[in-house]
């Protein structure tokens, strides 16, 4: 990527992944890089990945691993041509079928069944962050040597954030219940200071930047698309492991999203993430709509 604009391999592929979206040609390299490091490192017995719609099997000369691996090989491909911070995400489970080749069931679990979760960064730096249920440790590349080095073994996100982040284009389109926490969020109930607002459109840039300031990171259901646009496996889910393991909280609204127990590969997700007590204060205001409008 660093490279990207010196080789042919900036612009679209030219043709639409499974979620009918237009692919870059970094999307179709990422998941193919990635899908070549690790389909045969013998350590995975099924993968998925965002850019591909069912499940990859290793190579049958490989003997399937323990773990099953999803992934989004290049969050945020709208900024690709534009130099600005895209991310790699990825989730690990344990396999729950007995053995030979993964299955659908290997990968159609719940967040908080993750042995792992992380993701890389390409920004001013390339940073890795990870969790394996015991806190959340970052990793920076010095380009010098090659090699990832630690520089925060144990990542705390702040309880209540400086910033909200969600894309206000939609607002149209939003419940009378994001409207009114978004409204709080930017302190129109005149009780706060408000927070201040940060959209970068690469869901793991801005997720790194609420983690580490404080914040939340909104991606609402809608009126034309109920389910919002994250996916589940590959972005939600991995992130609210990494968000709960430094102290935050993820939510569909309603629902930790680590508790949702997924029922398709390429599942949708409203997804409101970052600081514990911000992202309450979301689902409260949710919930009070909800009640509302129940009682209408
Ligand atoms: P992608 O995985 O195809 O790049 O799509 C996901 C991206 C997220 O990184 C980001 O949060 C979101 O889409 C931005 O969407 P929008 O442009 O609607 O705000
Ligand atoms: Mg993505």
């Amino acid at each position: 990527m660093r490279r990207a604009g010196l080789l042919d391999v900036l612009g679209r592929a030219g043709r639409k992944n499974v979620q009918g979206e237009e692919q870059q040609k970094l999307d179709v390299l990422a998941n193919e890089a990635i899908k070549n490091a690790v389909g045969g490192s013998g350590r995975v017995c099924v993968l998925a990945s965002e850019e591909e719609e069912e499940p990859i099997i290793p190579p049958a000369d490989v003997n399937p691993g323990k773990y099953v691996l999803l992934f989004d090989p290049l969050d945020g491909s709208s900024n690709i041509d534009v130099n600005v911070s895209i991310g790699t995400i990825f989730s690990i489970h344990r396999r729950v079928s007995p053995g030979g080749p993964g299955t659908l069931r290997d990968l159609l679990q719940r967040g908080r069944d993750q042995v792992a979760a992380g993701y890389v960064i390409y920004g001013s730096s390339t940073v890795l962050v990870y969790s394996s249920g015991q806190g959340v440790h970052g990793f920076t590349l010095d380009p010098s040597i090659g090699e990832f080095l630690l520089w925060n073994a144990d990542i705390r996100t702040p309880p209540m954030g400086r910033y909200y982040s969600v894309n206000e284009s939609h607002w149209t389109r939003w419940s009378e219940g994001y409207r009114r926490a978004v409204s709080i969020l930017k302190g129109l109930d005149g009780k706060g200071r408000g927070k201040n607002a940060r959209y970068i459109g690469s869901l793991v840039a801005d997720f790194h930047r609420n983690l580490l300031a404080g914040g939340v990171f909104l991606y609402p259901g809608d009126s034309a698309a109920p389910r919002g646009k994250l996916r589940l496996l590959y972005e939600a889910a991995p992130l609210a492991m990494i968000a709960e393991q430094a102290g935050g909280a993820a939510s569909d609204g309603v629902r930790p999203i680590l508790d949702i127990e997924p029922e398709e590969l390429h599942q949708r997700t409203p997804l409101v993430i970052g600081s514990r007590e911000d992202v309450a204060l979301v689902e409260r205001v949710l919930e009070e709509e909800s009640e509302q409008a129940e009682r209408l």
